[in-house]
């Protein structure tokens, strides 16, 4: 497959104004006319030819202006040979959405049709220009079967409607913003919808609808109020109103990715819609609330102002996923979703960008766009900008953001106008701070401080590692929220925000007293990797004393971070191991008896690093992460807290049990519940059992109960295979929650994972063709350390054959389990040998998609 470059970029030769679409719907059949009023485009250079993208499609008719028109294929496309300036183009296409298993395009789903059209969706439906600086303004009729497609949905208004009397009937339908094709959708089928309507900062009355199965109105609710306060919050926070009188959201049991912000009709994956407390825990409810707004505020950050190629990717997604973070932080408390978002980036993009498929957040090139849905080009993204926004305060990165909406609105844009528009409307330099959109890689800061008289001195040096393609790398500008706490008197120092832009560089800060403690990064300012060592009683102290909330949980991630990788790589000092072990369990003891932290924040500091960060620290340099040593190191940590902490875990896990509050509180009861749980279960496997089938049985809410279920799965006994069934018996009908019984086994310590997890992939309710149920079972597996990394190589070789078996049925998300394989080069010779050697089975097997090829090959380069 070609390689396709940034800087190859050339406009389109011809405009679209308007484009009108015909669908004479069917689940095998579906015929779609397209016509394109297409004029020459005077900013760009005159062909006599119109390429229009095609994917797998045969072109039933081409007209122009009327006539047969002169036309071929070049490849997938179609190339119409055009004389004059202007002329109206026809294309007829009949597409199967029922052999569809992509899942882009049109497809059935749960015997409705729907569409995905991101990144390159649409040009399985029709041939089209279809790239993401072609706007046109769509005019949409749609025609069905009245009883399987009761409901017609399409993007705008709908204008007109009416019945054919043969049991067919039609609707039409105008959006009136013109935009690029990936944000055209089409949804017909048999829904229903709770509305409520949102009355904007101008009055304006829109209203509001999430369509799903009647089964599922009831668990819509959520969704719907979260969807009333992310529209209030995008105009008090960044003064954005929507633009349409009608805001539709249709559920689908099968798709690809989270959701898609269509205009005026987003389609969601029905995990980040339904939700009650039956059937969805605290997470999920959460999760519902950030991409129903993620989504919502793609209207302005990518759907008024679109992006001018898939390189500018981060432009929309970057910046909408920084506005999702600061409306959760806005709902849900700052502290907690900082810590939660921190650990998502570490878990998922600092791998990524140690890797074989490193990429910066604005990619050079590609061979399949479909594989820059990352969590560089969306987490490392959201933190860019981020640092901007640190970096100028909150009212100047407004009037950055306003700018930007204002002199962009309607247009196509490069992440090279947004730096602009926060330069000129933010007033700020941001010339070196490009460097952070073109180069990849973590940068590591190495610390360092001395006391100079009644100052510190603290001295900075970064480092940007080597990427893929990226031999040579240049300092990038830095900035980090620093204190100088005093431990010998117990005094906090003042915040300051410092920016490191040279490789090495030193500050002067106030002393607060003696034995000066930094708090650095605070608030995780700056997406790098601190290296500094510091004092055991140092990161004690910043643990139960930082007055920043984010800091006091990253200094008990660095206690339990030196220690476990200390103990992995078998480099600690004779009694340095039972001093470590002892400082995080006196680090632990302080949390659960401080009772000025409330529940959602003790929660946090409880949670010990993931194995996946583990590996990132302990690969530094020429040393490589050892899977079996980290994960018996982490285990022996949770025994050692779960033994010396036994009273306080089972008190706490009592008193938490006797709060039935809905509420903030409640929530955070549920949440160092099961986390204490998982403690003593570490520790005394027979007490958790019996605790887990009490918390199993007792449980009125999904969070309980699959915390709960969640502890039993990894440990052996009757208890396990008892709440197993009950679970599955009780929630069998239920798609999402089945989803979870899935997971549940195939994320657990069992020892048994790999053959439980065989054996579920031979359960009637597993398949291949839904991407939930796939990831439920088998991403979840290949995100579980322990079996995952087995040492005989079994569970690599297991998800190698997923990669195989789902590569022709659904490519893209057959290529999101490549990565788990492609970190071969970061761990132990032995591990890493087998990983390598199922990546080469996989790209002898041949025949693999773009998508596939790509992630492979670049994995064993
Ligand atoms: N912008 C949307 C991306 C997306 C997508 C991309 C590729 C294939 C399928 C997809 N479904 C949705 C989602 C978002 O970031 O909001
Ligand atoms: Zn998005």
């Amino acid at each position: 497959p070609p390689v396709i470059r940034r800087e190859d970029y050339q406009p389109f030769p011809w405009l679209v104004p308007t484009t009108q679409l015909d669908f004479r719907l069917g689940l095998e059949a579906t015929t779609v006319t397209a016509t394109l009023q297409v004029e020459r485009n005077p900013a760009a250079a005159a062909s006599r030819e119109l390429c229009l993208n095609g994917d797998s499609l045969t072109a039933q008719s081409v007209t122009v202006d009327g006539a047969p028109a002169e036309w071929r294929m070049d490849g997938p496309d179609l190339i119409v040979t055009l004389p004059g300036e202007a002329h109206s183009v026809t294309i007829v296409t009949r597409i199967d959405p029922s052999a569809n298993t992509q899942l882009m395009g049109l497809y059935a789903s749960n015997g409705m049709l729907c569409t995905q059209c991101e990144s390159e969706g649409f040009r399985r439906i029709t041939f089209f220009p279809d790239r993401p600086d072609v706007l046109s303004t769509y005019a949409v009729r749609m025609e069905g079967d009245a009883n399987l497609f009761p409901i017609l949905l399409c993007n705008g208004n709908r204008t007109n409607a009416g019945e054919n009397g043969d049991g067919t009937h039609w609707a039409e339908w105008h959006d009136p913003w013109p935009k690029p094709s990936y944000l055209f959708a089409l949804v017909a089928g048999d829904l229903v919808a709770n509305s409520k309507p949102f009355v904007t900062v101008s009055g304006r009355e829109v209203e509001c609808n999430v369509w799903v199965r009647a089964e599922d109105l009831t668990r819509t609710d959520h969704a719907l109020e979260s969807l009333h306060r992310s529209m209030k919050w995008d105009e008090d926070v960044f003064g954005r109103e929507y633009d349409l009188d009608l805001y539709n959201i249709v559920a689908v049991s099968d798709f690809n990715m989270g959701a898609m912000e269509n205009k005026g009709l987003n389609v969601f994956n029905t995990k980040y819609v339904l939700a009650d407390p039956d059937t969805a825990t605290d997470a999920d409810f959460d999760a519902v609330e950030g991409v129903i707004a993620h989504e919502y505020f793609h209207n302005w950050s990518g759907n008024r102002i679109t992006c001018r190629d898939w390189f500018q990717l981060s432009l929309k997604e970057g910046f909408t996923v920084l506005r999702d973070q600061l409306f959760s932080q806005d709902m849900r408390g700052e502290a907690v979703k900082r810590i939660e978002d921190v650990r998502i980036l570490r878990a998922a993009q600092f791998p990524e960008d140690s890797g074989p498929l490193a990429h910066p957040i604005r990619p050079d090139s590609y061979r399949e766009i479909s594989n820059f849905y990352t969590a560089t080009v969306y987490n490392k993204g959201a933190e860019v900008i981020r640092m901007m926004r640190s970096m100028v305060g909150v009212e100047r990165f407004r009037a950055g953001t306003d700018l930007y909406f204002d002199r962009h609105d309607g247009e196509a844009a490069t992440c090279e106008d947004f730096i602009k528009a926060i330069e000129d409307g933010a007033g700020i330099d941001l010339a070196q701070f490009r460097r952070w959109y073109s180069q990849a890689g973590t940068p590591r800061v190495t610390v360092s401080q001395a006391v100079e008289g009644d100052t510190l001195k603290l001295t900075l040096k970064q480092t940007v590692p080597v990427t893929p393609g990226q031999p040579d790398k240049l300092p990038m500008p830095i900035p980090l929220r620093v204190a100088v706490h005093s431990r010998g008197q117990g005094a906090l120092g003042e915040e300051q925000l410092i920016v490191l832009t040279d490789e090495e560089q030193s500050f002067s800060l106030p002393l607060t007293g003696p034995d000066p403690v930094v708090s650095i990064n605070r608030g995780f300012t700056a997406p790098v990797v601190i290296e500094r060592a510091l004092q055991r009683e140092d990161l004690v102290f910043l643990a139960a004393h930082d007055d920043d909330p984010f800091a006091r949980s990253e200094a008990l991630q660095e206690l339990a971070v030196s220690h476990l990788v200390g103990t992995a790589s078998g480099s600690l000092a004779a009694g340095e191991q039972a001093a470590g072990e002892a400082a995080i369990i006196g680090a632990f003891r302080s949390s659960l008896a401080d009772n000025a932290l409330d529940d959602a924040m003790r929660g946090e500091l409880m949670v010990l690093p993931s194995e996946t960060y583990l590996f990132e620290v302990m690969a530094t340099g020429d040393r490589k992460a050892d899977p079996g040593a980290i994960h018996t190191a982490r285990e022996g940590l949770k025994a050692a807290i779960g033994t010396a902490l036994a009273d306080e875990l089972n008190a706490l896990h009592a008193r938490a049990s006797a709060v039935t509050l809905d509420d903030p509180a409640g929530r955070g009861a549920r949440k160092v519940k099961t986390i204490a749980l998982g403690l003593i279960a570490a520790a005394d496997p027979a007490r958790a059992a019996h605790l887990a089938a009490a918390q199993y049985d007792a449980a009125d809410n999904m969070t309980d109960r699959q915390g709960a279920l969640m502890v039993l799965c990894g440990l052996d006994g009757p208890e396990r295979e008892a709440k197993l069934a009950d679970f599955y018996a009780r929630y069998r009908d239920n798609a999402l929650v089945v989803d979870k019984w899935f997971t549940l086994q195939a994320l657990s310590l069992h020892p048994d994972v790999i053959a439980h997890v065989r054996q579920l992939a031979e359960h009637p309710d597993f398949t291949m063709k839904n991407p939930n149920r796939v990831r439920s079972l088998h991403m979840a597996f290949a995100g579980n350390p322990k079996g995952f990394h087995k040492a005989d190589g079994e569970g690599y070789r297991m998800v190698a054959d997923v990669i195989l078996a789902l590569d022709p049925i659904n490519p893209q998300t057959a290529a999101r389990f490549v990565p788990a394989l492609g970190r071969w080069r970061r761990i132990e010779p032995g591990r890493a040998a087998l990983m390598k050697g199922e990546l080469e089975r996989i790209m002898a097997a041949g025949n693999l998609s773009r998508d596939t090829f790509e992630q492979v090959s670049r994995s064993l380069e």
